[in-house]
């Protein structure tokens, strides 16, 4: 059977554009590049002198690991030629950049990045991955501005993610489902292998950190505990699955079933992860594949960005999981203002 790769199925699904121009074809043709080259020395991370910490320390206040800024460089390498995008935020950069070199000076996109996702796991190899998020620009013309940044998930127009797994797959949506492309190194194509992906409603892997149980909302700790309770007629105990990369987990539970958590706590009381450039765009995945994607009190592509490198909590897998979870958050809230009252 003729494979279908990446760019021949983006341009037959173009018409699930009116009035598509191409620009954004190409420009997810352009991530699926950089892609491909992150691909390269990912793949061969251990054997030549790319590990290690760069020296310099990224916004978080962690140290990069150079595969970090090699792979920071790709993706705005490539945007830059490819002209479609008029700025660039990403988890290496502090402030955004306005692409206003001469070939992006009217990119009619904005493109918000994690360009490596779980990259303390670089030097031990486990999947790692890099999340984007695509957003039409607001402003009109000349180099972007931070409100084409900060808009909420519900106005993105595409978002995916890569892992660099067992094998390195790209799964992506427009609005229009989800689709998996795995790369075949041999012809060097990202080529579908997991059409119209959907999240089963439910299932029994949950994935937390839980040497943060201390630090954890009560209602959390609830429902950890329900997931380790026997109980045969729904699937429990649950399997912990956590790996430590939010796409690895992720990505597993996508085709697995199961819920990722990463909540409030004591010592990160707006959680870890980045609203803008990694729980939006999982959000939108995870919607559009059936599934749910939560901050624990609401939707999390409902939530107001105020600021690029955001925290906020994230509940996201199969839909009836973040349900339940949500109930026992909501139901720990009102205990919690019955014994204030
Ligand atoms: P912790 C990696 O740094 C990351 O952003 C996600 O990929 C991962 O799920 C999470 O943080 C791990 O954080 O605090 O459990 O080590």
């Amino acid at each position: 059977m003729k494979v279908k790769t990446l760019v021949e199925f983006i341009i037959e699904r173009q018409s699930d554009f009116p009035y598509a121009t191409g620009e954004l074809t190409r420009l997810l043709s352009d991530i699926s590049i950089a892609a491909k080259v992150v691909n390269r020395e990912v793949n061969k991370a251990g054997l030549v002198d790319i590990l290690g910490a760069e020296g310099s320390e990224n916004i978080q206040g962690e140290e990069q690991q150079k595969l970090d800024v090699f792979a920071n460089t790709q993706f705005i390498e490539a945007l830059n030629a490819g002209g479609e995008v008029c700025g660039i935020a990403s988890e290496e950069l502090d402030d955004f950049i306005g692409l206003d070199g001469k070939v992006s000076r009217n990119g009619k996109y904005v493109v918000l990045i994690d360009p490596l996702d779980g990259s303390s796991n670089i030097d031990v190899n486990v999947s790692i991955g890099t999340i984007f998020s695509i957003y039409r620009r607001i402003s009109f013309t000349g180099s972007a501005t931070l409100e084409d940044f900060l808009q909420k998930g519900h106005e993105q127009v595409a978002s995916g993610y890569v892992i660099y797994g067992s094998s390195t797959m790209l799964v992506y949506t427009t609005g229009h489902g989800v689709n998996g492309f795995t790369l075949d190194p041999s012809i060097g194509e990202f080529c579908l292998s997991h059409a119209n992906i959907t999240i089963p409603e439910s299932g029994n892997i949950y994935s937390i950190n839980e040497g943060n149980y201390v630090h954890f909302p009560d209602g959390v700790k609830k429902y950890i505990k329900y997931c380790q309770e026997a109980d045969s007629p729904t699937n429990r105990p649950y399997t912990s699955r956590y790996i430590g990369s939010l796409v690895a987990d992720f990505h597993r539970n996508m085709l697995k079933g199961g819920i990722y958590i990463y909540p409030e706590t004591a010592k990160s009381p707006k959680g870890k992860l980045r609203l803008l450039y990694e729980c939006n765009p999982l959000a939108f995945i995870a919607e559009q594949a059936g599934g749910k994607a939560s901050n624990g009190f609401k939707r999390i592509m409902e939530v107001d960005p105020k600021e690029l490198h955001q925290r906020c909590p994230l509940y996201i897998g199969s839909r009836l999981m973040v349900e339940d979870v949500e109930k026992f958050l909501e139901a720990s809230r009102e205990s919690a203002g019955l014994a204030q009252s």
